[in-house]
């Protein structure tokens, strides 16, 4: 597409918790990566967030911590506002949608909708707690998913099987705010016509069809296949943005329907903070813009539908144009969950490391196509063996040698060498290839890319090996030094999106000043001429030792108190083949005797006959289970799992039982008489 300005927005996080990684890797660091290089290639560009401040999320936490919703949004937004610039995300505005050009704007739209007669009203069964005097917000009232079975399903969507349904259906429904049990009564609200756009939103996704990721395709489609149908836009809260005309019946805009137009509402404060207060309509009503939304996967139909179909209603504003949305990232293995102490918060990891080798390491495991983890280990290896020992040791030896041998002046070079043009000449492909990835979204592949003219800088600088030519045939040496500075001014340009203050780094050691340009395109034609000084030298990258990562983890392994409150699942594994299945051997078997091991409070030794032989299994079962009640009692075990000692006992198997943080464990016991040895399948 071609255009003339480009607006970028990240989905606006919730001011009701720090943002983690899992955030930053779906929402911003993408987004900000884009941004950067689109700077660099001389585009107008913005970038605009802010914090979302409305909706029942936060009026949770407010109830939990038993203070003002006003006092929540406040410590979030201004520690997630530090914590985004401390990690390098540059928005060019981050807004609340607390201030009042968010709420007029809002508003402002309501009723235009409204006064096109675009809304309608209606009276529909919503749950009303009789106790606390007051309607039932989805996220206020739990119960049985009537589509699953789950008995603590929100309000609005199951989140063992992620159906949505209406509260109404909720089996067994209890209030949260009074554990009362809630009653059914008529309410009255605007709802959005939705279902009405529905032939121009299939003609708007389907535009996209070869452009949008496969995951937001795919989702976007199946709900189109569904069938859009009216959302309603109105709630019974007392805190969010009053809806117009209904300001003392205690009735706000639905949170999602307000927060998409807190993009537009952070524009125009950013422009007025410009001191050109029309300017946000250049980005939002000109024909010739770009706009893309960065979101994670959890908010595409809001952002491929709902406010799509918004800007339609009002008209005369640009849709997205490309919604590039990410899966999740895990940490080591399982979801993020601050209650259970599975996490990592971004304001404390800054306070021992820098940004930059986070960045790098969650472009690197950027969930782009299917969720991701992000592992210490794997952080800790990518700073020492590709950061500090590809990219820092190439600038490092270059800059050593020229101290050491051309008192840190850039060289005249003599004749280069096909090498030596080749390796120049190998910047204009890394700049393509890097720029092709960027364009097509492809962060994890743009940052290889960006790595490789690295790997080829210190394969380049070995090869020539000045040290040798410095005696040998000075005016080689020379040509190879020249080169190699040409390939730090490159790195600091093109690894500037994903590695921003590492760039700063450079450009301060390479000494540079405003003639040498900081654009995409320059490396390939402007060169630091011979007789330039470099600066100090940085230290780029400090490695990371075995015990500061292993003390990570051992902190991770450590819950909060609280977290048993909200006992939780992790996500399903990856899927696996029959053949995976059938490497399991599973086996029936007969406990002939059991007994506690001696100073342990868990463990349960048992010798169980499993027809062809007899094996002894060590199982921390001891919690639920006297072990002379498990003596004749028929279990299943893993009976091809390697022998390991537990407590120095050997364990020849394992036993099968199912258990959470509260619950079990509970051994699983064939429901009828079958011989021992049986195969389980
Ligand atoms: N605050 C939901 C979320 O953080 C919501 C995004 C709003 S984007 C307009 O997942
Ligand atoms: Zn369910």
């Amino acid at each position: 597409m071609d255009y003339k300005r480009l607006l970028v927005t990240s989905a606006l996080p919730y001011a009701n918790g720090a943002i983690h990684f899992g955030h930053l890797a779906g929402a911003y660091l993408p987004a900000d990566m884009y941004v950067r290089y689109q700077r660099l290639r001389g585009t107008d560009v913005i970038y605009i967030c802010g914090s979302d401040e409305h909706g029942v999320s936060i009026l949770i936490s407010s109830q939990k911590e038993g203070v003002a919703p006003q006092e929540i949004i406040d410590r979030y937004h201004g520690q997630n506002k530090r914590a985004f610039d401390r990690v390098g995300i540059s928005f060019d505005n981050y807004s609340r949608t607390s201030l009042p050009v968010h709420h007029e704007t809002a508003r402002e739209w309501f009723e235009d909708f409204k006064n096109k007669g675009i809304l309608t009203q209606s009276t529909e069964k919503q749950l009303f707690d009789p106790e606390a005097g007051m309607f039932l917000p989805d996220r206020f009232v739990i119960g049985t998913c009537p589509h699953c079975g789950y008995d603590r399903a929100y309000g609005d969507q199951c989140e063992n099987c992620s159906k949505y349904y209406d509260q109404t259906e909720l089996l067994n429904p209890k209030s949260l705010l009074s554990e009362a049990k809630p009653v059914v009564k008529d309410a009255q609200h605007w709802h959005f016509p939705l279902g009405e756009f529905q032939k121009k939103l299939e003609e708007y996704v389907e535009s996209h069809a070869g452009d949008w990721k496969d995951n937001v395709l795919q989702q976007v489609r199946s709900w189109l296949k569904t069938g859009l149908t009216d959302r309603p836009i109105s709630r019974d809260l007392n805190w969010g943005v009053k809806v117009p005309g209904e300001e003392d019946l205690g009735k706000v805009l639905y949170v999602w329907f307000e927060a998409v137009l807190g993009y537009i509402s952070s524009t125009k404060e950013w422009a007025a903070e410009k001191g050109e207060p029309e300017l946000w309509k250049d980005y939002w009503c000109g024909e010739d813009t770009r706009y893309l939304a960065f979101i994670g996967k959890d908010n595409i139909v809001f952002h491929c539908l709902m406010f799509p179909a918004m800007l339609m209603g009002k008209g005369g504003y640009v849709l997205p144009d490309n919604v590039p949305a990410n899966e999740f990232l895990n940490l080591e293995g399982k979801k993020f969950s601050k209650s259970q102490g599975w996490s990592i918060e971004l304001d404390e990891f800054l306070d021992s490391y820098p940004a930059d080798p986070l960045r790098y390491t969650l472009a690197m495991n950027m969930p782009e196509t299917r969720d991701s983890d992000f592992y210490w280990k794997d952080f800790q290896a990518r700073n020492n063996n590709e950061l500090a020992d590809i990219l820092g040791n190439f600038v490092n030896r270059a800059a050593h040698f020229l101290e050491k041998h051309f008192d840190g002046i850039v060289p005249e070079p003599g004749e280069l060498s096909d090498d030596d043009r080749a390796f120049l000449n190998g910047f204009n492909t890394t700049a393509a290839e890097v720029a092709d990835f960027y364009e097509r979204f492809r962060f994890r592949d743009a940052v290889v890319a960006t790595m490789n003219l690295a790997r080829a800088a210190n394969k380049y600088f070995n090869d020539r090996e000045p040290w040798k030519t410095v005696k040998a045939d000075p005016q080689v040496c020379a040509s190879t030094l020249f080169c190699s500075i040409q390939a730090i001014y490159a790195l600091s340009i093109f690894i500037e999106p994903v590695l921003p203050f590492t760039a700063d780094k450079l450009r301060k050691q390479l000494n540079l000043g405003n003639e040498h340009p900081l654009t995409w395109d320059a490396p390939a034609v402007h060169r630091i001429p011979a007789g330039h000084k470099l600066g100090e030298k940085a230290l780029l990258f400090e490695k990371i030792e075995d015990k500061i990562i292993e003390a990570e983890m051992a902190k991770l392994q450590q819950p909060e108190e609280s977290s048993t409150a909200e006992a939780s699942y992790p996500p399903l594994k990856d899927e696996i083949t029959i053949d995976d299945v059938m490497k399991l051997d599973l086996r029936i078997g007969t406990v002939i005797e059991a007994e506690n091991v001696p100073k342990s409070k868990k463990l349960i030794k048992l010798i169980v006959d499993i027809g062809s032989e007899t094996r002894q299994i060590v199982s921390g079962i001891a919690s639920a289970y006297e072990a002379a009640d498990l003596v004749g009692k028929q279990i299943a075990i893993v009976a091809n799992l390697k022998a390991a000692k537990l407590f120095g006992i050997e364990s020849q198997g394992m036993l099968l039982a199912a258990s959470n943080e509260e619950e079990g464990p509970m051994i699983m016991i064939p429901q009828g008489a079958i011989s021992n040895g049986a195969i389980v399948k």
